[in-house]
């Protein structure tokens, strides 16, 4: 494996005194979720590791703000963030990181994760999100034997499954919580209760210290776009200012419990900080319909969403998840966790990044340039 830019200090650079700050790898750290919890690890110290894609184009927008040029790293106060090309589908790379870097923390957070995608992308996407966290296992496993932390407690490796509320599927119950039973509707669903399935049976078989965040809908203004709130928001701000004239969406009843990224990698961070391992449902324990996702991001500019949303049963689901809303129960009693954001807050954040990014686009389309690029069915 090629080392990508590295981010990080040098051996050189570190004092021979420095005490070893945690180590953290991250998978899906260019995602999301990746983006916020790599924050929420520098401001404690460690040092990160990630796993970037090799892509033709550059995929690191989420976490350029973090980058520090090498050539300035002296100057740089403690080792942070080194990416390394890798892949979840490609065992090798996965053991040969983990044996390299000797994490203290393995977080799983990358994943095909575009539940639509899933269906026309079903064998990728068990590739990536089954099987990948089951190789990953398989290199955490190894590693720990070769090194002997498997025998001792104090020197495990804690691993993070990004387990997911999309895995409750066809709901016989709400709120779902830890104890409600899986029924995935999407290969995607299909995939993520492997995964789980396989943290929880090596967390059992050879005493790993692993945990899986059951994460209900989580959005921010790092979202992508092509999901249905991000799709949303996106449009408010280009309608607002009159780059486009409506959107189109799939199923406008379907239900989700919202929350803030960043509220929920915290959560992650706490599942790796308690003495045992165990699994947690994360979700603020509101639910609202797609529809009422839009009334509120319409009304924040002053819109009636009526005016713009119309229906293209392109983006609907083969079959589809009605409803999620979750009780974190647990999470708040065990971990403390609480989300402190609303889904109106959210929504209004998430307006007033894509109003801005509006703003820039038709500042560049005003000066002549083509900025809307096509997008698939999702
Ligand atoms: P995201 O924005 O789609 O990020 C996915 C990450 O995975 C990206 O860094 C992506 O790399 C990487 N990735 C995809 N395929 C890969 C592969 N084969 N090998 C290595 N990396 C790969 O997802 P997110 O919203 O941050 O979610 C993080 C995790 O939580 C995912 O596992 C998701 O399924 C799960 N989850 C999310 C939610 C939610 O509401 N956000 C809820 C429950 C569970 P590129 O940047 O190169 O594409
Ligand atoms: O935003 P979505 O695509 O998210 P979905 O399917 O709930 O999955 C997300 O949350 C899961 C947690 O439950 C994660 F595991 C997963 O990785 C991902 O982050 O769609 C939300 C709802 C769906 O019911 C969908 O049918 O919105 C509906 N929807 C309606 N119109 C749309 C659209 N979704 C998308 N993406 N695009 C639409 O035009």
């Amino acid at each position: 494996m090629t080392p990508a830019p590295t981010h990080a200090p040098q051996p050189t650079d570190v004092p021979a005194q420095a005490v070893r700050a945690r180590c953290a790898l991250i998978t899906g750290i260019t995602g999301q979720d990746g983006s916020y919890l790599l924050e929420l690890l520098i401001g404690k110290g460690y040092s990160i590791h990630g796993i970037l894609r090799r892509s033709s184009s550059f995929n690191t927008g989420r976490i350029d703000h973090l980058y520090v040029d090498p050539h300035l790293r002296l100057a740089q106060a403690a080792g942070q963030m080194t990416l390394h090309y890798a892949d979840l589908t490609d065992a090798g790379s996965l053991a040969k990181l983990v044996r390299q870097i000797e994490p203290d923390e393995v977080y799983n957070l990358a994943a095909q994760s575009h539940v639509r995608v899933s269906f026309d992308m079903p064998v990728y996407t068990a590739e990536s999100v089954a099987m990948g966290a089951l190789k990953l296992l398989e290199a955490v496993r190894d590693y720990e034997v070769i090194t002997g932390r498997d025998s001792d407690p104090a020197a495990r490796v804690r691993y993070y499954q990004a387990s997911s509320s999309e895995q409750y599927g066809k709901v016989r119950e709400t709120p779902q919580c830890e104890t409600t039973p899986f029924y995935p509707r999407s290969p995607y669903a299909v995939a993520k209760v492997m995964a789980h399935h396989a943290t929880v049976n090596y967390r059992e078989a050879y005493g790993i210290h692993a945990s899986c965040g059951i994460l209900f809908n989580h959005e921010s203004p790092r979202r992508g776009e092509t999901f249905v709130t991000r799709k949303i928001t996106r449009a408010v701000g280009r309608i607002k200012l009159g780059l486009q004239p409506r959107v189109y969406l799939g199923n406008l009843e379907a239900k989700r419990d919202w929350g803030f990224a960043g509220d929920y990698v915290r959560a992650m961070w706490l599942m790796l900080q308690q003495s045992a391992p165990d699994d947690y449902v994360v979700a603020t324990g509101r639910t609202l319909a797609v529809r009422e996702f839009c009334e509120l991001a319409f009304a924040h500019v002053g819109l009636d969403y009526r005016d713009f949303v119309a229906e293209d049963a392109r983006y609907r689901r083969p079959s589809e998840v009605d409803l999620l809303r979750g009780d974190a129960a647990k999470a708040r009693r065990m971990l403390g966790w609480e989300p402190t954001t609303t889904v109106e807050q959210l929504a209004a954040m998430m307006v007033e990044h894509d109003l801005e990014l509006a703003r820039r686009e038709k500042t560049l389309r005003d000066a002549g340039h083509a900025t809307e690029r096509q997008r698939g069915p999702e």
